[in-house]
């Protein structure tokens, strides 16, 4: 068996994906912005990708958006090109931000503290949620930029951006949103959220690895991030990727028409798998249900060490789910989300991430809670510290 059940971390590129691809390697190969046949013909297919991306997220004719490698770029661009544009030539220096952003977002943001910029890390409650509220009262007349996730890649918990926006708005700061892993998995409208950016990656929804894109509102301005030959309207030249380019418009535009499969089927997926591995005795799983994206848990299992559960999954019953954030899992340290949320300390390495997607199924789910119960309880027999609980 080979089960993947860490689809936040990435996930497999739909066959169709792969097939809108192909002809853009060695057939239509030409720069696009070469005035000859060759440039010309790769045209359809970019202008069908932006298009794709344009409506999936329901931007309008005048925003833009922009092509990038991945999102861990967007957010680093758009944060330094705030502290570009409005921080180091004005007088406001302030931005806030939550504790359980991606490290993309956070360390960017502990660059900018060392540039004297002047950073709130807003703390979740015990749901790994985040209020308008405490934003509202996070806010300075210094504040220029808040920059908060829609969904948490850890927990899938959801955070009010349309509140806040509305919020920040009425004192003319800035709303940033990194929506990796909400997009494709709930509805994403830019339009509704009113953001005046959002980061985005194609590898998330079943698109290739090495694309994301960035969302910026019509009417402002941000620095380029390379300078070069003019492409993407002067704000990231570079010749284009056309075939990941296309690749990611394809992929976004099944997310989307997927959408109501991830909400019906994979939640309930989700949530059979959820309330199985809940009747294990001491553990609880983060986030109210109604308030994260459908395919996530984020599960802590008492007296069980995160890296040893996943070896066990994955070594003995080839089921491959995660502590957290792979981008983080290297250095064994304490589940970032379960330190934020003020969990005891002897319950900080056992949180285990299972995150399915539109590809899951019942057996799958099935064989999953069998063998999540068999090894806890194997685990468990063998931890000093879960037998003096
Ligand atoms: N933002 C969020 C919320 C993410 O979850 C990730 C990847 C990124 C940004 C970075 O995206 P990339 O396009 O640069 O790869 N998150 C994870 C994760 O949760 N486990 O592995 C990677």
């Amino acid at each position: 068996m080979k089960i993947y059940l860490d689809n936040n971390a990435t996930t497999k590129v739909d066959e169709r994906v792969v097939e809108a691809m192909k002809p853009y390697f060695s057939k239509l190969y030409g720069n696009p912005n070469s005035l000859h046949q060759f440039g010309r013909e790769t045209h359809p297919g970019i202008k069908k990708a932006i298009d794709q991306v344009y409506s999936a997220i329901n931007a309008n004719d005048n925003d833009d958006i922009i092509f990038t490698s991945c999102a861990t770029e967007s957010n680093n661009w758009i944060i330094k090109s705030v502290w570009l544009d409005l921080i180091k030539n004005g007088n406001k220096n302030h931005i806030i931000t939550t504790e359980v952003e991606h490290p993309s977002v956070l360390s960017t943001y502990k660059f900018l503290e060392s540039q004297g910029v002047k950073v709130t890390y807003l703390p979740v409650n015990r749901e790994g949620f985040v209020t308008a509220e405490a934003v509202k009262n996070a806010i300075t007349e210094e504040t220029v930029l808040i920059s908060i996730m829609l969904a948490n890649n850890e927990t899938g918990v959801i955070f009010p951006i349309k509140e806040i926006t509305e919020i920040a708005h009425e004192k003319g700061i800035l709303v940033h949103t990194d929506a990796v892993q909400a997009v494709g998995k709930i509805p994403v409208d830019v339009q509704d959220l009113g953001v005046d950016f959002l980061s985005m990656s194609a590898h998330k929804f079943h698109g290739p690895k090495g694309i994301g894109a960035l969302f910026i509102k019509e009417n402002i301005k941000i620095s380029p991030l390379f300078h070069g030959g003019s492409q993407m309207g002067g704000l990231r030249s570079g010749t284009l990727n056309v075939p990941y380019i296309v690749g990611m418009g394809e992929a976004i535009e099944l997310a989307v028409k997927s959408l109501p499969k991830l909400n019906s089927e994979i939640r309930k997926l989700r949530d059979k798998l959820e309330d199985e591995l809940l009747k294990i005795s001491d553990t609880f799983v983060v986030g109210k249900r109604e308030n994260r994206t459908p395919n996530t848990i984020l599960i802590s299992v008492r007296g069980v060490e995160g890296e040893g559960m996943l070896w066990d999954l994955d070594r003995r019953f080839g089921i491959a789910a995660a502590t957290g954030s792979a981008c983080a899992s290297e250095d064994l340290e304490a589940n970032p989300v379960l330190e934020a949320i003020g969990a005891e300390e002897d319950l900080a390495h056992t949180a285990i991430r299972l995150s399915l997607s539109r590809f899951t199924t019942a057996d799958e789910v099935d064989y999953t809670i069998e063998k999540f119960k068999e090894s806890v309880e194997r685990l468990r027999a063998i931890s000093s510290s879960y037998a003096k609980v």
